[in-house]
């Protein structure tokens, strides 16, 4: 789908209702539609950015069709670990928005490197939803390239994807791809928790100081495993960005719409040399840590119902309910889409083959390694010592 930019052509685009509002001032958090589905004009930030959306109806529709698929897909996943297919699968349950909203946001050229629970972004990059799942039924290591999709690798160490972001946007500049229109931008994705690593701190500091094209998109989830966020940080995350030199803001994580607004004009500014920013997206996950994880150990019900009422994919439906924008019909029909997605997906997670062993010693490296060769010998003549044998 292809997304509508601010000043581009307003052929075929949705005038304002009269009764929009337009926010001034120094949002504590951008927002664009609210958790009833009212549509916010637009949001002045402190710097006078002026945050809005300018999408035509199908535009707004397909976003809708992106957060109740990446949902459902989820759904599946989650499920087919539940019926032992799928080692673990951390759920994006809540974070839709957030994901659907970035993801969107970014240009193709753009390159972004995912934490492990980014399986929004990974199909917004056009990249096949079983990708993922092949890594949590541990038959592969994520089947997809890189280079190709513009989308890194799933990264499980808490921030380590930072510094490589950080790195890779200093090569781009080196390389003289910023600086107009067609300049390529860098986003990194973490947690909250991830705020507190030594990585991402480090990864601050040089980003800030090389002025690297460089989005670092915060997916403020309220909780790293069980330890909610007052255990990260006594100021708001995003308020921090300033003590390392760069902007940094907040934005309902469950507005499609904000999100998408502030993850554009931020990897603007980084393709146009302006250097990184930091976006801290205020969400909440919905479900648990992991399949591993039971937080009714650590978190009350009323916590999660009070975030329900926030839900990302409701408030796209009230709106393009109210604005006549989808009708029921068009409801039925992307649910239905839904249901044969992720149908398809479990009936290729069952067929999918078990490797051979020696594969793991596969793609370590482009070309290769002595040593690596050494190993993958002396693995393949363990695994011979068994043939013949009842075990
Ligand atoms: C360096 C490192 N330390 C600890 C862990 C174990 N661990 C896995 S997920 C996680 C919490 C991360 O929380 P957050 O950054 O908020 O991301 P979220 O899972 O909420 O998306 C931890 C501590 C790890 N994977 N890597
Ligand atoms: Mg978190």
């Amino acid at each position: 789908m292809a997304k509508g930019d601010p000043g581009a052509s307003t052929r075929g685009r949705r005038a304002a209702p009269r009764s929009r509002k337009a926010v001034t001032g120094d949002p504590e958090l951008v927002q664009l539609l609210t958790p009833a589905g009212e549509r916010i004009e637009s949001v002045t930030g402190p710097d006078g950015t002026v945050y809005r959306v300018d999408f035509t109806d199908e535009e707004y529709r397909g976003l809708y069709r992106d957060l109740v698929l990446v949902r459902k897909l989820d759904a599946e996943a989650t499920a087919l670990q539940r019926q032992g297919e799928l080692g673990l699968w951390a759920s994006l349950l809540g974070q839709e928005a957030a994901q659907v909203g970035s993801g969107r946001a970014l240009r193709a050229q753009d390159m972004a490197f995912p934490t492990y629970r980014e399986h929004g972004v990974l199909y917004c990059r056009g990249i096949d939803p079983i990708m993922p799942l092949g890594l949590f039924r541990g038959v592969d290591q994520g089947g997809w390239d890189p280079n190709e999709f513009k989308f890194n690798m799933y990264t499980i160490v808490i921030g380590a994807q930072t510094l490589h972001a950080t790195g890779y946007a200093m090569g781009v500049t080196m390389d003289g791809k910023t600086g107009g229109e067609d300049g390529e931008a860098v986003i990194a994705y973490f947690g909250d928790g991830a705020t507190s690593q030594g990585d991402v701190n480090e990864a601050f500091v040089w980003a800030s100081v090389f002025n690297a094209p460089l989005v670092f998109f915060c997916q403020n989830n309220q909780y790293a495993i069980s330890e909610p966020l007052e255990r990260q940080t006594r100021v708001p995350l995003y308020r921090r960005a300033a003590g390392f030199g760069f902007p940094g803001i907040r934005v309902d994580g469950n507005d499609v719409l904000a999100t998408y607004a502030v993850t554009r004009h931020a990897l603007d500014n980084a393709r146009h040399g302006q250097g990184p920013s930091l976006i801290e997206a205020y969400t909440y996950r919905m479900g648990a840590h992991t399949t591993s994880d039971d937080p009714t150990r650590y978190r009350i019900a009323s916590e999660v119902e009070a975030w329900q009422a926030k839900d990302p994919i409701a408030r796209v439906k009230a709106f393009l309910e109210r604005e006549k924008i989808a009708d029921a019909g068009f409801f039925a029909e992307v649910d239905e889409q839904a249901r044969r997605e992720a149908v398809d997906l479990r009936e290729r997670v069952l067929e999918m083959p078990n490797p051979e062993p020696v594969t793991m010693f596969d793609h370590v490296y482009p070309n290769g390694s002595p040593l690596l060769d050494q190993q993958r010998a002396q693995f393949s003549r363990y695994l011979e010592s068994f043939e013949g044998s009842a075990h």
